[in-house]
């Protein structure tokens, strides 16, 4: 029989794709929350929107009373919680506000739950920003927290509050433990797509002037990306895997964490070398700390491709993350498809068709 599911976050990344998953993998009624704005941004939705089993539905994880108006009327089997300040660069900036989002937001969705329908299985998303600086590789669910942002802490207190409700009250709740995870609906501040971007602008206007170079000699004219830490090292997945291990969480029988991850890590700096290699660039790295450049040969002349711009350090940084995910994979059969080199493909070649497309739109390429 179908069941009711209520996805929050479905205009970021992995709110849509676990609507995808579920539409593609379930019967379930699919209830999709966004935030009344004055120009809501549908865009990572198209695939869905008009879809007959799913119903965008308004609220927003900072006002509970809306949190309970849906969870009353939908009377949901399952709540899948991924609305938060996502952006772990701006937490020290609005600590309250990635607080009240990640943490209390958390808080309200828990209280809602018991008072209204104490039955439905909850999913809050955690993070491996809640390991900080790690004690040991590769980490695993019973790695100490020890969070560097404000960010890591907004999710470790919502761990400890999953925790509590579920030893309280008897309630199915899980906080899965996800290393970082990517795709083409990534949200252009984080690194990677601020890379894949970058390339696919790069690589495009390189072609473009190719084209008019050989009849009238133009040099390509384009800004730089521009990086922070280019030596941190993350354990990168694709979205697409992780929305699966989500719903394997949520299916248990019994409600246990548990960690998403690839198993590899790799640095910023093999993160942009592998991006403009798909991109068909040779490059090569010269200086070091600030000044450390990356660039292509073009001929005799160098084309500035990469630079560091130290506006994009963070107070605290999380040197290193490499999950362990032997255990999802051993008891529930968690199988991802992904890649660490097929998601760099995919995201660059993503990015180059975007890129072009725009142009042939606006008529300048
Ligand atoms: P995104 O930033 O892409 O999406 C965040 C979503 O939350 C957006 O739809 C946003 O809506 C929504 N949102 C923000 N504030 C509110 C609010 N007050 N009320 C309702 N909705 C709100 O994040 P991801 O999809 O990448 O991540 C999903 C979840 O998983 C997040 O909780 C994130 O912290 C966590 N996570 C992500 C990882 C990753 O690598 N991607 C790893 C580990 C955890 P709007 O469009 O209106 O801003
Ligand atoms: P992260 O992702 O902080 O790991 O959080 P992000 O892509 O923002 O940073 C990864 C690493 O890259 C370094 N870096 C830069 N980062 C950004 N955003 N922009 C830059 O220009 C830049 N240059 C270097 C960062 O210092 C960092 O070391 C993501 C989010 O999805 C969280 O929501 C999630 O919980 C964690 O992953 C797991």
């Amino acid at each position: 029989m179908s069941k009711k599911v209520l996805v929050t976050g479905i205009t970021g990344q992995d709110g849509s794709n676990m609507v995808d998953y579920l539409l593609e993998n379930t019967d379930h009624l699919i209830y999709g929350m966004a935030r009344r704005s004055s120009n809501v941004n549908l865009s990572n939705c198209d695939t869905f929107i008009n879809n007959d089993r799913f119903q965008l539905v308004y609220g927003d994880i900072t006002d509970g009373s809306s949190i309970n108006s849906l969870v009353q009327e939908i009377q949901p089997d399952y709540f899948i919680n991924f609305a938060a300040n996502s952006f772990v660069g701006c937490s020290w900036d609005m600590p309250e506000q990635v607080f009240e989002t990640n943490t209390i937001g958390v808080l309200r969705c828990l209280e809602s739950i018991k008072k209204f329908q104490p039955k439905c299985r909850f999913y809050s998303a955690g993070s491996s920003e809640e390991f900080g600086n790690v004690d040991y590789s590769p980490q695993d669910i019973n790695h100490p927290i020890k969070p560097r942002s404000p960010y890591g802490a907004s999710k470790a207190a919502a761990r400890h509050l999953v925790k509590v409700y579920c030893e309280s009250y008897d309630m199915f709740a899980v906080h899965g433990i996800l290393f970082n995870h990517e795709g083409t609906k990534r949200g252009e501040e984080f690194v990677t797509r601020k890379i894949t971007k970058g390339v696919a602008r790069i690589h495009n206007v390189i072609h473009d002037a190719d084209k008019w170079r050989r009849r009238k000699g133009v040099k390509p004219t384009f800004e730089p990306i521009e990086l922070g830490n280019i030596d941190s090292k993350r354990d990168w997945s694709d979205s697409e895997d992780f929305v699966q291990g989500v719903w394997l969480m949520l299916n248990q029988d019994t409600p246990r964490n548990y960690v998403l991850a690839s198993g590899e890590t790799h640095s910023i700096r093999e993160f942009v070398e592998k991006a403009f290699k798909h991109a068909g660039f040779r490059g090569f790295w010269e200086g070091e700390g600030v000044d450390e450049k990356y660039y292509s040969l073009d001929g005799e002349h160098k084309n500035l491709l990469v630079r560091i711009n130290p506006e994009f350090y963070r107070p605290a940084e999380v040197d290193l993350l490499l999950g362990n995910s032997i255990p999802i994979r051993e008891e529930l059969g968690w199988r991802p498809k992904s890649s660490f080199d097929r998601l760099v493909q995919k995201m660059v070649e993503f990015d180059i068709n975007v890129e072009n497309s725009v142009k042939r739109r606006e008529g300048t390429s």
